[in-house]
C-alpha cells in the first residue's frame, strides 16, 4: 500500500504525475484546491491542486516511464478524478455571482453565455473563493472588534462585570456560547480576583482557559493502549461526514496501528455509497461488509469477532425514519457493547444541532464527533453540546483529506480555539494527524512519501 500526495496546477498534470509515479492502478483518494508558499490562511499563495493518490502495492514494483509528449488520459479517469470539483461548480457559480454583485464587479454579459468556456476559469474560481474567504475573515474580525469595543450595556448580563471580564464575556458570546454559559464562566472568573486587584488581560485569558477546559469531557481514542477490540457505530444527519470519518479512522488504525479493521455499512441501498466505500477498503486492505438490516449487522459482528476494530456506517436518517433510528438503538444492546458516535457538522446552528440530537436520542449516542471544524471560526457549539449533554467528545473532522484531516478531541485544543489561541487552525495544508492521547502522531513512518512532501499525515 502506497499513498502519496501530489501538487499540480491542473488535474490533467496531477493524473500524469500520479500515473508516472504510482502506475496505472493508482486510485485518487481526494483532491482539493490549496495555496502554496502562502501567508496564514492561504492568502496570496500560488493556487494548486492537491491530490492524494494511492496504489495497492509498493511503489518500487512500478518502474516509472518518462511521460510521452501527449499523454493519453482516459475520459472516465478524468471524470472520476474531477468529480468533487465538478460537483461544487454549481454552488461555486452561485457564490461567484453573489460576490460579483456585492463587490460591484461587472457581471458577465448575457452574450458571454454562448461563448466557449474560458480557459482561465480556475484562476477566476480561486480569486473568488479567496475573495470570499477574506470577506468571511473580515466579517468575523469586525464582529469580534464590535463586541469588545461596545460600552457596557446595563441590559446585558456582562453589565456587572469589571471591564476585562466583560471583554471576556463578549469574546465567549462571539464564539457562540450561550449567554447563560458565558455568564456562569465569567462569574467563576470574578471569584478568582478581588475587586481591587489589577489583572492583566493575559491572566484573565489563562484563567478562562482553565475554566473552559474543566467541564469538557473527552472519550479518548477508539482503541486505548492495551485494548484489542471495539465496535463503534456512527450515526448522524445526511452529509454530516460519517463515512469520511470512518474511512479516516480505518486508515489510521490499519496503517498506523496495524490493527485488523472491518467496516460494516448499513447504507447499502445506494450503490454509489457502497462502491465509494469499497474503493477505500480495497486500497486500505480492510474488510467491508454490507448489511440490509440490524440483524445482518449482528451477524457480521459475530463473524468478525477476531477483528480489533469494527466500524459501522449508517445512512443519514430523516425525520420520517424514526423506526429505523429505533432499530439502531436496539442494535446497541443486542450483541456486546457498541460505542455510538453522534456525528454532527460544527458549522450548524445550535438550535438545529439540538433538534438533530433530540431526534437521534433513541440511538442513545455515547460520543459526540464533530466534523467541518475547518469550515467555521466559532467553536461554541462544541462546548455547549458537550456541556449540556455531558457526552464526551471523541474526534474532530478538520477537512476532506483522507486520512489526514482528523484529530482526537482534546479539551485544551477546544479552549485554545474558543479563545483564538490555536497556533494552527485547520486551513493550512499539512496539519498533523493528531490521534495520540496527548501527542501528535505523524504517519511519516508508514507513509514516507507524504512526509517527504512536507505533509505530516
Ligand atoms: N470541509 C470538510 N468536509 C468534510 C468533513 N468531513 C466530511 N466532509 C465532506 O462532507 C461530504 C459528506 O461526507 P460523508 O462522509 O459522505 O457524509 P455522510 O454523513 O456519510 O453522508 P450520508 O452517507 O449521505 O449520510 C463529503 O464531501 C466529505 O468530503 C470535514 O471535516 N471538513
Ligand atoms: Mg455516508
Amino acid at each position: 500500500m502506497n499513498i502519496k500526495l501530489f501538487h499540480a496546477e491542473t488535474m490533467h498534470d496531477a493524473i500524469r504525475a500520479i500515473k508516472a509515479e504510482l502506475g496505472p492502478d493508482a486510485v485518487i483518494l481526494s483532491s482539493k484546491r490549496v495555496r502554496q508558499g502562502s501567508l496564514p490562511f492561504g492568502l496570496f499563495g500560488r493556487p494548486l491542486l492537491e491530490v492524494t493518490a494511492a496504489v495497492d502495492r509498493e511503489a518500487k514494483e512500478f518502474v516509472p516511464i518518462p511521460p510521452p509528449n501527449k499523454p493519453a488520459i482516459r475520459r472516465d479517469e478524468v471524470q472520476a478524478a474531477t468529480a468533487p470539483i465538478q460537483e461544487s461548480s454549481a454552488a461555486f457559480q452561485d457564490t461567484l455571482n453573489a460576490v460579483l454583485s456585492t463587490s460591484g464587479a461587472a457581471r458577465p454579459r448575457a452574450s458571454h453565455a454562448a461563448m466557449p468556456a474560458p480557459v482561465a476559469a480556475p484562476p477566476l474560481r480561486s480569486l473568488a473563493s479567496e475573495h470570499l474567504h477574506r470577506l468571511k475573515k473580515e466579517l468575523h474580525d469586525l464582529r469580534q472588534r464590535l463586541n469588545s469595543s461596545f460600552p457596557n450595556d446595563a441590559s446585558t448580563p456582562s453589565a456587572g462585570f469589571p471591564a476585562p471580564i466583560a471583554r471576556a464575556y463578549r469574546q465567549l458570546i462571539a464564539q457562540g456560547l450561550r449567554s447563560s454559559s458565558a455568564d456562569s464562566l465569567c462569574r467563576a472568573l470574578c471569584r478568582q480576583f478581588t475587586p481591587e486587584s489589577v489583572v492583566a488581560d493575559s491572566e484573565i485569558q489563562d484563567m478562562l482557559h482553565r475554566l473552559l477546559v474543566e467541564p469538557i469531557r473527552v472519550s479518548g481514542p477508539l482503541l486505548n493502549p492495551g485494548d484489542d477490540y471495539n465496535v463503534a457505530m456512527f450515526v448522524g444527519p445526511s452529509g454530516a461526514g460519517k463515512t469520511t470519518a470512518i474511512v479516516k479512522l480505518a486508515a489510521y488504525y490499519s496503517l498506523e496501528e496495524h490493527k485488523s479493521v472491518v467496516l460494516i455499512t448499513l447504507d447499502s441501498c445506494r450503490m454509489a455509497a457502497v462502491e465509494h466505500l469499497r474503493m477505500y477498503t480495497n486500497v486500505l486492505g480492510v474488510g467491508l461488509e454490507t448489511a440490509q438490516t440490524t440483524a445482518d449487522v449482528i451477524d457480521c459482528i459475530r463473524r468478525h469477532r477476531g477483528a480489533n476494530l469494527i466500524l459501522i456506517d449508517t445512512p443519514g436518517y430523516g425525520a420520517d425514519d424514526a423506526a429505523r433510528l429505533a432499530d439502531l438503538g436496539e442494535l446497541k444492546d443486542s450483541y456486546g457493547p457498541i460505542e455510538t458516535h453522534m456525528v454532527l457538522p460544527s458549522n450548524t446552528r445550535m438550535e438545529d444541532l439540538l433538534r438533530t440530537l433530540a431526534r437521534y436520542d433513541v440511538c442513545a449516542p455515547s460520543r459526540l464527533l464533530f466534523t467541518r471544524l475547518d469550515e467555521t471560526q466559532e467553536y461554541g457549539n462544541l462546548f455547549e453540546l458537550a456541556y449540556q449533554t455531558t457526552l464526551p467528545l471523541s474526534y474532530w473532522g478538520t477537512g476532506q483529506r483522507v486520512p489526514a484531516d482528523l484529530e482526537l478531541a482534546q479539551p485544551e485544543r477546544l479552549a485554545d480555539l474558543l479563545l483564538d489561541r490555536a497556533s494552527s487552525r485547520f486551513t493550512s495544508p499539512g496539519l498533523s494527524l493528531s490521534m495520540g492521547r496527548n501527542s501528535v502522531v505523524s504517519l511519516a513512518g508508514t507513509m514516507p512519501q507524504l512526509a517527504k512532501e512536507g505533509v505530516s499525515a
